[in-house]
């Protein structure tokens, strides 16, 4: 076990910012590592507008595939531990996760940032309909269209909720992370990064800006990441065991 623990004081601020590691001890493939999603599929085929312009079927089978292994997931004891730490920390806990697969959620936590998107969410491509929660699964045509645009005589494809390479990520997102580290300055204030490679922007910079309000920067992988000289701490292992007594909260 990690000797190294995360002294949570009274008015402690904690961001927690997880990648796929987080998830891969409940069965979830990763991205980048080996036998990861990226060997299999070209990023840009199923994870980019153009992509999903291209060949739409190749994209809702993508991610239909993973809907269907998220359904089938459980959360691990490393989800169960950071749903515990926001019982002990509430307002003063925020979760940015680059996870789609619901498993923070469905261990507990609340306080969560999807920061690209749900797997369990989909949108019209053409109209400005909320987002709707849809677990079904599209493996081959014909693919989801939207009923309100049918309604008004347009063919519109439905698409998932997710946050694809080349695309903003939601500025209300962005908006509720600033406003949470704006207020974690001036206490102490702790960023924790778990699971994630750092590869991918905006998130891989969080710990820069958490860095210049005065976070003490704390990373927990499987592997030292591309982004890993960027944290004062680094401690190696599964993220499953790791997590569950990193973090000691002070008794209120
Ligand atoms: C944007 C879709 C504005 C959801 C994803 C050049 C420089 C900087 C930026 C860019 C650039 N060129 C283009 C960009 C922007 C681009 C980007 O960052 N590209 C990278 C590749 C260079 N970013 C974007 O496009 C973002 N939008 O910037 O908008 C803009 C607009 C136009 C042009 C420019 C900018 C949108 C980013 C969101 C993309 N969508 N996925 C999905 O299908 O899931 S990103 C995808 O990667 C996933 O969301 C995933 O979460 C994310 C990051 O991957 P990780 O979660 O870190 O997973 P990975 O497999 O990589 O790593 C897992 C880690 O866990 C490993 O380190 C492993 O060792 C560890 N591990 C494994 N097991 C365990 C473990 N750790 C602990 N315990 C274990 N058991």
């Amino acid at each position: 076990m990690s000797v190294q623990r995360i002294q949570i004081k009274r008015d402690t601020h904690l961001l927690v910012l997880t990648g796929a590691g987080v998830s891969a001890e409940s069965g979830i493939r990763t991205f980048r590592d080996s036998g990861g999603l990226w060997e299999e599929h070209a990023v840009e085929a199923v994870a980019s507008p153009g992509g999903f312009a291209r060949d739409p079927v190749l994209v809702w089978r993508f991610y239909s595939e993973r809907r269907r292994q998220a359904k089938e997931s459980a959360p691990n004891p490393g989800h169960h531990a950071l749903a515990r730490i926001e019982e002990g920390l509430g307002s003063r806990f925020l979760l940015v996760t680059q996870n789609v697969d619901g498993l923070h959620r469905r261990a507990g936590n609340q306080r969560i940032t999807e920061i690209h998107g749900s797997l369990f969410e989909t949108r019209c491509t053409r109209c400005d309909r909320e987002p709707f929660a849809d677990e079904s699964l599209h493996l081959t045509p014909p693919l989801p269209e939207c009923d309100l645009c049918a309604r008004k005589g347009q063919k519109a494809l439905l698409r998932p909720n997710i946050v694809w390479f080349g695309e903003m990520l939601d500025p209300a997102n962005m908006l509720r992370i600033d406003r949470f580290m704006a207020e974690a300055e001036g206490h102490p204030f702790v960023f924790l990064a778990v699971g994630t490679s750092g590869a991918v922007y905006p998130a891989a910079g969080l710990v820069v800006e958490a860095r210049a309000r005065g976070a003490q920067t704390w990373l927990v992988n499987a592997e030292a990441p591309d982004n890993a000289r960027f944290f004062e701490i680094f401690i190696k292992g599964p993220s499953g065991r790791v997590l569950p007594d990193l973090i000691e909260v002070e008794a209120p």
